[in-house]
């Protein structure tokens, strides 16, 4: 790649011809891109020099931290052995049968098939189309509702977009994908008024149940859920929510898609939120962590009762794609679960790294301006108040959380803003040192905010 650029022509370049995802042109052209030309360890570099502690892992993904050699090293073998191949038309490679196999042995108890996909939102689509799908081989094509939740994530495809409850997403490139629906999230920080969090929990919980019986239980396909949601903000349900969703799903003939894109492979100390919370998802979608995003991949873990009823009654499932378990992907996966197993990363996190960003992290709670700063293994939030008694927003939604974060990447530290919360979600790869910077630059960040908002008055 080359080097001898400087930001100013990079950024000229850039703004020439790309176009970014999820992205203001105008306004990304207009500031000009932050560069990133290189990483390792947790830091990444920009064309000014400057070195970032990354915060959000890139993109919630970079489990094993920047850098590592064995995942370069072991699709660089790949890709003289063989780039490519399909898996359509009854043929397999060895990297995707042992990355199959690598997988279904550490899901959850009873989910041993597992499709390939290139990335979060296709695993969505396809758990979307499986289960309708597997009611419809067993003579039910009347269910094809799925309930997801408003300000959920499920990606970017349409498919994705419907199944999450953006609504800036929503509001684009319809006519969305009929019959899914959503009902409200646990977010007892906004949303949950003077109840206490495990009131609110049973509260949101039981929209659930609403749901079904509104739309009829004959017309439920699934639930989608992620765990913890991550992208609406690091929403981290009260206590007594999955239990209630987890009755409530015993209860009916539907069936749980557990989008564990953000929450799978060590995220929440566990190798699944599933398991941090105990659920039995039917489908557990996932993408992320499992390449630490070295290369692009997703998968799709089927449950024994669902893979059953597929490989018995519907014959061809017409649905695949060219990248589906991609060689190369699949070298990348495996040498990267080799890093997240031989070096006990999720274990470490679980033990020692989680336990420890809660008391740092946490301690931020002090701040005037912060009403909670929860974290939930290595998943992290501070949620900026004016006013800490009464959970109050400011006054224009997202405005003080770009300035917080803008201020963050000056110190050195990316934070993500989602409107007035900032959140992290750091590689598992950090020390405790490392999470010490963290914290002490969210904490200067913090200091010049509450300045900020003193000089300007703004509330
Ligand atoms: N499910 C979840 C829970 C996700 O977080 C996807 C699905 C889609 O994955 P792909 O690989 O198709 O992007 C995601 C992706 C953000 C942000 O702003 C989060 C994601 C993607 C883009 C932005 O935090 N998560």
């Amino acid at each position: 790649m080359l080097t001898n650029q400087t930001t100013a022509q990079w950024r000229e370049r850039d703004a020439a011809h790309h176009w970014h995802p999820q992205s203001d042109m105008k306004e990304v052209n207009a500031h000009g891109s932050r560069i990133i030309t290189r990483a390792e360890g947790v830091y990444i570099h920009d064309s000014d020099g400057n070195k970032i502690l990354d915060g959000m892992a890139g993109l919630w993904c970079v489990m094993v931290g920047y850098g590592r050699k064995e995942i370069g090293a072991a699709v660089a073998r790949q890709m003289d052995e063989l780039p490519y191949y399909n898996l359509f038309f009854q043929c397999s490679h060895p990297p995707a049968t042992q990355l199959a196999e690598k997988i279904a042995s550490l899901t959850p108890p009873g989910m041993n098939k597992i499709f390939f996909t290139g990335s979060g939102s296709e695993s969505n689509d396809t758990a979307l189309r499986l289960v309708r799908t597997y009611w419809a081989v067993q003579g039910k094509p009347e269910k094809t509702i799925v309930i997801g939740r408003r300000n959920g994530y499920h990606g970017s495809t349409l498919a994705g977009v419907t199944l999450g409850g953006m609504k800036a997403m929503h509001e684009q490139g319809g006519p969305l994908v009929p019959d899914i629906t959503h009902i409200d999230q646990p977010y007892w920080y906004d949303e949950g008024g003077d109840l206490s969090p495990e009131e609110f929990g049973l509260k949101a919980a039981r929209a659930l149940e609403a749901e079904i019986d509104r739309v009829g239980e004959n017309r439920v396909a699934a639930f989608i859920a992620e765990p913890i949601q991550g992208a609406g903000g690091v929403i981290i349900p009260p206590s007594t929510y999955w239990p209630e969703v987890k009755r409530i799903l015993k209860e009916r003939e539907i069936l749980f898609i557990a989008d564990e894109v953000i929450c799978g492979f060590g995220r929440t100390g566990e190798w699944w939120g599933s398991t941090s919370f105990d659920l039995q998802p039917d489908v557990l979608c996932m993408a992320k962590g499992l390449t630490s995003g070295y290369l692009p991949m997703g998968a799709v873990a089927v449950a024994d009762r669902v893979s059953e009823v597929m490989y018995e009654k519907a014959g061809e499932f017409t649905h695949g794609y060219t990248y589906s378990g991609h060689p190369a992907a699949c070298a990348a996966a495996l040498a990267n679960i080799a890093i997240l197993e031989g070096e006990d990363l999720v274990g470490k996190a679980k033990r020692d790294l989680a336990p420890y960003l809660k008391e740092k992290w946490g301690a931020l709670a002090d701040h005037p301006l912060v009403g909670d700063a929860s974290t939930f293994g290595m998943l992290g939030k501070l949620e900026l108040t004016p006013n800490k008694k009464t959970r109050a927003r400011f006054a224009k939604p997202g405005r003080i959380g770009g300035w917080t974060r803008n201020r963050s990447i000056a110190n050195g530290l990316v934070m993500r803003a989602v409107r007035d919360s900032m959140i992290i979600s750091p590689p598992l790869s950090i020390t405790k040192a490392e999470i010490d910077e963290m914290a002490a630059k969210a904490l200067k960040t913090l200091d010049e905010l509450h300045r900020h908002v003193k000089e300007t008055g703004e509330i």
